[in-house]
């Protein structure tokens, strides 16, 4: 009698287990696959590289901007071509520190045809806007604190995209400290944003220095998730289950990326012309390391945005380190229940 109360208390456990490890919601098994491509690294910038694309002289192919921890962003134009990317330094397109911890992400915020820019900073965990009041082949920097995003806490880290399909950039932002990320949708429209907290769009930790990237990794017409992580390296990857309007992210382990040594900083954009994503993941050392999608191409990568191009983003940190809570929970379920089980039968021993 009590050697079936025992299998069944372990069925019970096995099966919490399946569920917790899981997550709700079925996970897609095609997707990206990437393969380190050193020819497209970018040496140094010093530390905590946080790289963000964006087509900057509007030839056709990404350009890249990298900022870095003690709040720098240097500019790099692709002097190679749509298939074959080459980085040369422009310091033209680079912007002036900004305070700690550097974070860029592009869009095209007032929809007149150029990439406009936001930077996260780490104390202040402010991001902080730029008009770009140049134009689409030759950027100019102008700050705009009308679009800032008011503070995170602390390591401010913006990602761009359309997350709602109605015609303008909403934001991710994720947060230093304790690695949390935190949606606002733009409730103002394409060409003057207004950025109000979405909760339902957050993620929860991922451990700290959480860096968000956006594309749709899978080509079913949603934007799915990268997050870089501060301290393992390691960027964890999201599927969206829900929609291109409403976003659900759903953990897919079979999409991250593993140790970069730490401050991972993803950064997403089709940099061979194959129409998949490819990746370069800023690191603490202060390179980005190039990644090439080897996986099937998806057909169609039909995200609905707005403007120029699809593109996307990076981080830093310091501090305090969470596990996630989901892979603990069920050991903890299986730790009190053998406790419960010894007690009990002791119990009716002592009895
Ligand atoms: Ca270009
Ligand atoms: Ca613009
Ligand atoms: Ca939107
Ligand atoms: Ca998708």
């Amino acid at each position: 009698m009590r050697i079936r109360k025992i299998i069944n208390l372990v069925k019970i456990c096995v099966i919490l287990w399946l569920i917790l490890s899981v997550g709700i919601g079925a996970v897609s098994a095609e997707g990206p696959v990437w393969t380190a491509k050193p020819g497209w690294d970018v040496p140094s910038v010093g530390q905590a590289a946080k790289p963000a694309f964006a087509d900057l002289d509007n030839d056709g192919d990404y350009d890249l901007l990298i900022s870095e921890r003690f709040g720098v962003s240097f500019g790099y134009e692709n002097t190679g071509n749509a298939t074959s990317p080459i980085w040369t330094a422009k310091p033209d397109w680079g912007v002036p520190c900004v305070g700690m911890g550097a974070k860029p992400a592009f869009a095209d915020l007032d929809s007149d045809g150029d990439y406009d820019l936001m930077i996260g900073e780490g104390p202040s965990g402010i991001s902080y806007a730029y008009e770009n009041t140049g134009n689409s082949t030759s950027p100019i920097w102008t700050e705009k604190p009308g679009w800032n995003v008011p503070s995170v806490g602390r390591g401010a880290k913006p990602a761009f995209a359309d997350l709602d399909s109605d015609g303008d950039y909403d934001l991710l932002v994720g947060e230093g400290p304790y690695g949390r990320t935190f949606g606002y949708e733009n409730t103002g429209n394409a060409s003057s944003p207004i950025w109000t907290a979405k909760p339902g769009w957050n993620l929860s930790s991922v451990g700290n220095g959480a860096s968000p990237a956006l594309a749709d990794l899978d080509g079913d017409g949603d934007y799915d998730l990268l997050i870089g992580e501060g301290l393992s390296g390691v960027s964890f990857a999201y599927e969206n289950t829900g929609s291109a309007s409403s976003p659900h992210w759903t953990m897919n382990p079979s999409w991250e990326i593993p140790d970069v040594d730490k401050a991972a900083g993803p950064a997403l954009a089709d940099l061979d012309g194959d129409g998949d994503y490819d990746l370069l993941i800023g690191r603490f050392a202060g390179f980005s390391h190039g990644y090439e999608n080897t996986g099937a191409t998806p057909t169609a990568t039909t995200v609905p945005v707005t403007t120029p191009t699809p593109k996307h983003e990076e981080e830093e940190e310091t501090p305090t380190p969470t596990t996630a809570l989901v892979p603990v929970m069920p050991w903890l379920i299986m730790i009190v229940v053998a406790i419960f089980l010894v007690y009990k039968r002791k119990d009716k021993k002592e009895r």
